[in-house]
């Protein structure tokens, strides 16, 4: 698939340090280790109700795995999915008496345009899950053949992984067997499903139902693939086992991430699939967590419709750090747009507080873990010393503005520059009709 358009990324004196991230399967902060060319898996939408804050603020986390890691020399190469064909999608096309094809496109299209508007550096591969169904069905068959999937006894063409045999099964998310079946029965699982032989396999093929669309499938029957297949195909086919980071929201820890470890694992008879699992927490509204099944959304491209500007968005998502739980607030809309004020009105003279502690105190609060509250905390301080330079303020240098405005653009992804509206930044008429 199409990706977006790559913003363009400054380049900084002299390199960063190494990354920590926090790592879910050990339970703690960890330096990344990548070679040359960093890699990493960073879970895409499922295209409905795209783009919400709390889809935002999980890609804007990893946005900051991806400069961090160019900034100390690095080259990336980041894998994105779209989810084009899952029970949900079908689900809510079928609510809306919409064809499920056309939804995946425009949310698709949508997600594109704010991803874009947010400064987000694109993935090397964008792939899909309908393009991926002739690797998936390979993939199906291999573990068919091996003896580690099993096709339900019941007519329906149904497959199973049977991860009795998965060594590794568990480890990603270290959770017992009662947390497992309770995340599984919310997200997506069966453990109640009849003829599985054991409550937590996990389907990797769907056999055609009425009305359902299908493709041909292992062992000739139709169907459709399941999800967490679906991501382990894509990452084997695009970077491998072994990979640096693999992402996305903390509600894919358990199933998701799990399965998607355990079905590459089992495929290639190596671990890991991940040499990290990194995860955003959750946004929130009003008390809850924003989530399509509750339908407390704040749509990006709503606000964008209303005149917001993106760079205040991502200002606002980045103000907490990414493994918080938090809430989004007009008030810390407001806030961001008023640090966004100050930033730039500093970033504007033609001298300021000296620029190289600021280059320095980014590095340094975002190679720990992703500090992104700490980082703009030493924007803040640069940008009341340039402003209220009568309190003896007298080591002001110039051209200091001008490379402060490169470095929060390259690892903040912040532009200090006044907006330019374009027409890939117009939202259009989608977001006002929503
Ligand atoms: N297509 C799958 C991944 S393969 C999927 O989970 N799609 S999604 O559209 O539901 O979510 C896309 C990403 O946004 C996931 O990483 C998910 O964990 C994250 N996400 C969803 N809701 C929130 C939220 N409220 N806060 C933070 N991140 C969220
Ligand atoms: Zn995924």
């Amino acid at each position: 698939m199409l990706a977006w358009p790559a913003p363009l990324l400054p380049t900084l004196p002299g390199t960063g340090p190494a990354l920590k991230l926090h790592d879910t399967a050990r339970g703690e902060v960890v330096a990344t280790t990548p070679g040359r060319t960093a890699r990493m898996y960073v879970c895409g939408i499922t295209p409905y109700d795209a783009t919400h804050l709390g889809h935002a603020a999980t890609y804007l986390a990893f946005d900051l795995v991806n400069r961090v890691w160019r900034d100390a020399g690095h080259a990336v190469h980041l894998v994105q999915n779209v989810t084009d064909i899952d029970d949900p999608l079908l689900e809510r096309a079928e609510r809306d008496g919409e064809d499920w094809i056309v939804l995946g496109m425009r949310e698709t299209a949508l997600f594109r345009e704010d991803m874009t508007a947010l400064r987000v550096l694109p993935p090397e591969d964008y792939v899909g899950a309908v393009e991926s169904i002739p690797r998936i069905v390979q993939h199906i068959e291999t573990l068919l053949a091996e003896g580690l999937a099993y096709v339900l006894d019941d007519g329906t063409g149904d497959v199973y992984h049977d991860v009795a045999q998965a060594p590794g099964f568990g480890g990603e998310s270290g959770l017992d067997e009662d947390a497992m079946l309770e995340f599984f029965a919310e997200r997506g699982g069966d453990p109640d499903r009849a003829g599985k032989r054991s409550r937590l396999d996990p389907m990797l093929w769907r056999g055609a139902r009425d009305g359902e669309p299908s493709w041909p499938g292992p062992r000739g029957t139709a169907g459709r693939p399941g999800w967490h297949i679906e991501c382990a195909t894509i990452a084997l086919g695009t970077i491998g086992m072994g990979f640096d980071v693999q992402g996305g929201g903390s509600d894919l820890v358990f199933p998701h991430h799990e399965y998607s470890a355990v079905h590459a694992e089992a495929l290639t008879a190596t671990k890991p699939f991940a040499r990290a699992y990194v995860h955003a927490a959750m946004i929130g509204l009003d008390g809850e967590k924003m989530s399509k099944s509750k339908g407390n959304l704040v749509f990006v491209s709503r606000l964008r419709g209303d005149g917001v500007d993106p760079m205040a968005i991502r200002l606002a998502l980045l103000a907490g750090h990414y493994r918080t739980d938090r809430a989004w607030t007009t008030e810390l809309l407001r806030e961001a747009e008023a640090r966004l004020d100050t930033w730039r009105r500093a970033a504007a003279l033609p001298a300021g507080a000296p620029a190289g502690a600021v280059l320095h105190g980014l590095r340094e609060r975002l190679s720990d873990d992703l500090d992104s509250p700490g980082a703009i905390a030493v924007v803040d301080e640069w940008a009341q010393r340039t402003l209220h330079t009568d309190d003896g303020a007298d080591d002001l240098e110039d051209g200091a503005p001008a490379m402060v405005r490169d470095a929060v653009d390259a690892l903040l992804g912040v532009a200090l520059e006044a907006p330019a509206p374009g027409p890939l930044l117009d939202p259009g008429p989608r977001a006002a009709a929503r």
